[in-house]
């Protein structure tokens, strides 16, 4: 297939460009560059050394002979080049990660939120927009994220994107049908997820577009089988407080004895995947497309929950570092449970990576590794849902007034 890869410089975009190309596909990274340019805005880098776009592609065709093609197209402000792209192109299937993808980001200050909604569902819109005016008729497989569900406790098991409801008519009927599972977002980031499920809704029943959306949860590890294959193709690790993410960030702060950074009591349960996991489930999505005119195709992407204060509890038990009950800048529940469906990408056959398989001590040593490299003033998370928690925790959005933990 031909694939384009549309942030296929990120976190998870790259290892999945490299997973794709490996099986053969023809890929193209299509990318803006922002997240790099946000790293610069934050004054942080990734754990792991970078090399440039160019530098990475280039390594992968000395390694294994296979180009990977990159372009450097906004999504969210370049439409007449991305059509123009896609056009000329024609690509079989389109993966789309290119989103600002980090909440506490989201919520910075209101330039932030701007960005974010502007951003995402521009990026979104344009694509879909694009591929109905050129008549292309590519897979669309989006990662969304599990958040669009919300975390309340509903003492039922989230199913994959579609609620079966009953309703009673006017003529006092019982009729059945599946809905779009309610969305509750609890960040702006979030919210422009769930608005990507209305749009994607929209053109698949306007225009039969065949769109599969991947409600992600949180994507923990930083290696797959092909970044390990040579240091320059290494992926991008986040830590600080706005982009790194919860598990992530507790197995670099044991790395560098750093007090394990739970908000509040810990109560959060949150549903999470291993990063090879995550390239496996996308090419499953590929592999298994849905029909022209068919309603959007949602997958719960995730293999295991866990609560907050437990993960911080096995990485302190594992690695001695002590946890810090911080105050929490988000507004969110500080206890839910979570039961989740993921009964598709099990029965395509996805063999899941589990917590327990070693792998997170294997993690803890890359950070070691590449410790010299953190920034120990950029882990607190700052970031404040709204202007009372950022009162109330003492803490201002731009970290300014910020008391470092450690
Ligand atoms: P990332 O920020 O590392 O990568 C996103 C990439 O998209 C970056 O390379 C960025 O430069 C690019 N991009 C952003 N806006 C763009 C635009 N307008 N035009 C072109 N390129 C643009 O994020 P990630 O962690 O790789 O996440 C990828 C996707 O998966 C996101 O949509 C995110 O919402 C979703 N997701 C991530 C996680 C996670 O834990 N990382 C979990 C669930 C869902
Ligand atoms: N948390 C801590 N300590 C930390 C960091 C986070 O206790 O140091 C808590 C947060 O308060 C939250 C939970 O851990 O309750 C998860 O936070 P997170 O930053 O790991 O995840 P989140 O903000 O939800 O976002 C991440 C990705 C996003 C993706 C989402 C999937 O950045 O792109 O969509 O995970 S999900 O969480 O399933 O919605």
């Amino acid at each position: 297939m031909k694939i384009a890869v549309m942030g296929g410089d990120g976190f998870v975009g790259w290892p999945t460009s490299l997973h794709l190309s490996d099986a053969g596909h023809e890929v193209h990274i299509v990318d803006n560059l922002s997240r790099r340019w946000i790293d610069t805005e934050l004054g942080v880098q990734s754990l792991t050394p970078m090399d440039s776009i160019q530098e990475r592609t280039r390594i992968w065709h000395a390694e294994t002979g296979r180009r990977i093609h990159f372009h450097l197209i906004d999504l969210a402000k370049d439409y007449e080049i991305l059509k123009q792209w896609l056009a000329e192109e024609r690509p079989d299937a389109i993966i789309h990660f290119a989103e600002q993808r980090a909440a506490p980001y989201s919520m910075k200050t209101d330039r932030h939120k701007n960005y974010t909604v502007d951003n995402n569902v521009n990026a979104t819109h344009n694509l879909l927009n694009a591929l109905v005016e050129i008549d292309l008729d590519a897979h669309v497989v989006h990662l969304g994220t599990m958040g669009v569900y919300g975390y309340s406790t509903v003492g039922a098991a989230i199913p994959e994107g579609y609620l079966p409801v009953d309703i009673t008519t006017n003529s006092g009927d019982k009729v059945s049908q599946e809905i779009l599972y309610p969305s509750n977002p609890g960040s702006i980031y979030h919210m422009t997820k769930c608005l990507d499920q209305l749009l994607f809704a929209f053109y698949a029943k306007n225009d039969g577009l065949r769109i599969t959306d991947l409600h992600q949860g949180i994507v923990w590890g930083t290696h797959t089988e092909q970044t390990k294959r040579h240091t320059q193709l290494i992926n991008r690790f986040d830590y600080d407080g706005d982009y790194g993410t919860v598990l992530n960030r507790f197995l670099i702060q044991a790395a560098i004895g750093y007090p394990l950074t739970v908000h509040g009591v810990g109560g959060q349960t949150r549903a999470f995947i291993h990063i090879q996991d995550s390239v496996r489930c996308i090419e499953l999505a590929l592999n298994n497309p849905p029909e022209k005119n068919a309603r959007v195709e949602i997958f719960n992407q995730m293999t295991e929950t866990h609560r907050v204060r437990d993960l911080a509890k096995m990485i302190s038990d594992m690695s001695g570092v002590e946890i810090a009950w911080l105050p929490n800048p988000r507004k969110e529940a500080p206890e839910n449970d979570l039961i989740v469906k993921n009964d598709k990408f099990l029965a395509l056959g996805l063999n899941p990576t589990t917590l327990k398989e070693g792998l997170l001590g294997e993690i803890v040593d890359i950070a070691k590794k590449y410790a010299y490299r953190v920034d120990r003033k950029r882990v607190p998370a700052v970031s404040a849902w709204t202007k009372d928690i950022a009162t109330k925790i003492n803490r201002d959005p731009e970290g300014k007034s910020l008391k470092s933990v450690s």
